[in-house]
């Protein structure tokens, strides 16, 4: 590791800490994207020294239309610890301008050595939530600086784990307070969220790192991210694979 890059590390894990935006870096340093990764591992690291394990994976940049929007032509990868994980309420007075998003989950029940294991290793499938939170002022940031910052991962929550099944097309919903706010399908994810669970897995044996059994792999959006607000219901729901709830205060 870059001991150079430390202080962006502690820029970002400081801004998560103390709910505070800050400039992206790109605005005055040179940061290209394995030093953005360097920067995530960092951000990670710091967290596992505060006492977090590490849970799974979030994949980013899975839809067509926000690889356009970045000017880029591959996902990107984000790490989850335990302390991300939200069992049923989530504090957005802790957040800077938390946005969600629905998502499908994989369930890893063996270790992933290479992408030909991912689709064997899955052992379920659940419906799930992201909240992001980009730690960036005014959500401004290129493509290292959003990499640097663990793809912006805040939370995420599950619904009930599935035995696996085919999820390349399934409708999904997100609704707060009752009122359907976003919809889609689970195809905007890569075509179909496997893929993205593939990509996870190439992704992770490029940097060395094994996909162990427990992780979940957050696969991506199937909708638009929007703004959570506090003091709010929120359901996603996927066809055949239930639906997550969370409350905010
Ligand atoms: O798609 C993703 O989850 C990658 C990060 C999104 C960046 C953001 O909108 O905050």
């Amino acid at each position: 590791m870059n001991p150079h890059l430390e202080p962006f590390a502690e820029i970002l894990d400081e801004a998560v800490l103390h709910r505070r935006a800050v400039p992206r870096l790109t605005g005055t340093a040179e940061l290209d994207v394995p030093s953005a990764y360097e920067v995530q591992r960092m951000v990670i690291e710091r967290r596992l020294a505060r006492g977090e394990s590490l849970l799974g994976v979030k994949m980013g940049f899975t839809s067509r239309a926000k690889m356009v929007q970045m000017g880029v032509d591959d996902v990107i990868w984000g790490l989850l610890t335990d302390a991300m994980l939200i069992e049923s309420q989530v504090d957005t007075a802790g957040l800077i301008h938390p946005r969600i998003e629905p998502e499908i989950a994989f369930l890893l029940e063996r270790p992933v050595r290479t992408p030909a294991d991912a689709v064997a290793a899955v052992g379920g499938i659940a419906v799930g939530y992201e909240v992001l939170d980009s730690r960036y002022e005014g959500f401004s940031f290129a493509l290292p600086d959003v990499i640097a910052d663990n793809a912006s991962a805040s939370g995420f929550g599950l619904g009930p784990w599935h035995t696996p099944r085919n999820v390349g097309n399934v409708g999904m919903l997100l609704e707060i307070d009752g009122r359907p706010v976003a919809s889609g399908s689970s195809a905007a994810i890569l075509g179909d969220p496997t893929r993205s669970l593939i990509a996870a897995a190439r992704l992770a044996a490029a940097a060395g790192i094994e996909l162990q059994p427990g992780w979940v792999i957050l696969a991506g959006a199937a909708t638009a991210a929007v703004p959570l607000p506090a003091g709010a219901h929120v359901r996603v729901s996927a066809a055949g694979l239930g639906h997550a709830e969370v409350m905010t205060r």
